[in-house]
């Protein structure tokens, strides 16, 4: 079955030359989905995660934000979106502190420009990652595409990522633009699945997770899929990241190993 990822599994293990650098301990955290319009609980979610910022600050650790930190973000190259303001300031106090916050785009915030790339975040990817740290292979991605039986999503993700379409966009003035984005926000959204279809999804991502501990890789980490799990298998631990809409969860790897956690702080 051909995947849109198949090309990836073939590519010997590159390390980043970042790794090195990397300061102790990492964390990953993914799909916070910042709104545009605040639902319920978006001031426990800012409150919680502008705490778990200050944690990572006193840690003097790394971030790794897997994908969908805003539930929409588009880049003009004079235009922001004004609502991220807070966010925005906290992560840039983050990177001033001398914290790297490293950004592997989602399929809700994949259009950046300079202003994330250069002025928010320390590097931002823009598809899969590896890096190697303390004789650990990680594999990191956010997943969307990854299923076997999501064909027309992946359709939907080249067309989407299409420059073209993109630059498209792009002429559209933000205010259409964003209610567009609005529009598909308020109507698309389906976070909570059965168990059984939840089952179905880790099932699904471990034979994905299997092919890269055959190839070298200790852990395979991805978000997307909004469910916390953890699961260690020969050769690898595959985690999903869970999200900061039910869970408030995170990985973090001390040096040792990878093991995932709530932020259970206010
Ligand atoms: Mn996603």
């Amino acid at each position: 079955m051909l995947r849109v990822t198949d090309n990836l599994i073939a590519k010997p293990i590159k390390y980043t030359l970042l790794s090195m650098l990397m300061d102790l301990p990492l964390f990953f955290i993914s799909d916070i989905h910042l709104m545009l319009h605040p639902q319920n609980n978006e001031d426990i979610k800012k409150t919680k995660l502008f705490r778990f910022l200050d944690y990572v600050i006193e840690s003097k650790g790394t971030l790794f934000i897997v994908g969908d930190l805003f539930d929409f973000w588009f880049e003009y190259k004079h235009v922001i979106p004004k609502v991220y303001f807070p966010l925005l300031t906290k992560l840039y106090q983050v990177r001033k502190t001398g914290v790297e916050i490293h950004y592997i785009l989602g399929n809700h915030d994949y259009w950046v420009q300079d202003f994330i790339t250069d002025t928010i975040m320390t590097k931002t990817y823009f598809d899969d990652t590896t890096l190697r740290l303390n004789g650990k292979h990680f594999y990191i991605t956010h997943g969307d595409g990854l299923l076997s039986w999501d064909h027309a999503y992946r359709v939907l993700k080249r067309v989407i990522r299409n420059p073209w379409f993109i630059k498209c966009f792009r002429g559209l003035h933000p205010n259409l633009g964003y209610r567009f984005a609005n529009w598909v926000s308020k109507h698309g959204q389906h976070f909570v699945h059965t168990d059984e279809y939840n089952k179905r999804i880790v099932e699904d991502l471990l034979i994905f997770a299997h092919t890269k501990f055959e190839a070298g890789y200790d852990y395979v980490i991805t978000g997307h899929y909004h469910q916390v799990r953890e699961v260690v298998k020969t050769g690898g631990k595959l985690v999903i990241l869970g999200d900061w809409i039910n869970y408030y969860s995170y990985a973090i790897f001390d040096g040792q190993d990878l093991t995932i956690k709530t932020w259970d702080k206010q």
